[in-house]
């Protein structure tokens, strides 16, 4: 029995221990820098349709469909999606992103630029 109570006990630090530092490491993350950008995409562009990061940052990019579900896709990046994209930008260069989803005629055409600097 008594073997039991140490048993439990030692496992409440454990899992209390786990969750301090959790804890800790998510605040840290909130002190890196997040980079937010709101992108208009219509029928056939972006607005803006260039952004520009640093090496390092973590990056929101909000897109704001006006007509039509568009979205954004970075193939270089390995990056898509409909109405965000969140990721950190490790690579620098320069990333042409496409339009997600068939639009209509100029679907191909609509594109913009991140550039990771
Ligand atoms: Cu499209």
């Amino acid at each position: 029995m008594k073997k039991v109570i140490i048993g439990v006990f030692i496992l409440a630090i454990v899992i209390t221990s786990i969750f301090v530092v959790k804890n800790f490491t998510g605040n840290s993350v909130k002190n890196e820098d997040v980079k937010t950008f709101n992108v208009k995409a219509f029928r056939f562009g972006y607005s803006p349709d260039l952004i520009e990061v640093n090496k390092g940052d973590k990056v929101v990019i909000e897109i704001e469909n006006t007509d039509t579900l568009h979205g954004i896709r970075i193939p270089d990046l390995g990056i898509k999606g409909n109405e965000v994209i969140e990721f950190t930008a490790d690579k620098t260069g320069e990333f042409t992103w496409y339009c997600t989803n068939m639009c209509g005629e100029g679907h191909m055409q609509m594109q913009g630029k991140l550039i990771v600097k």
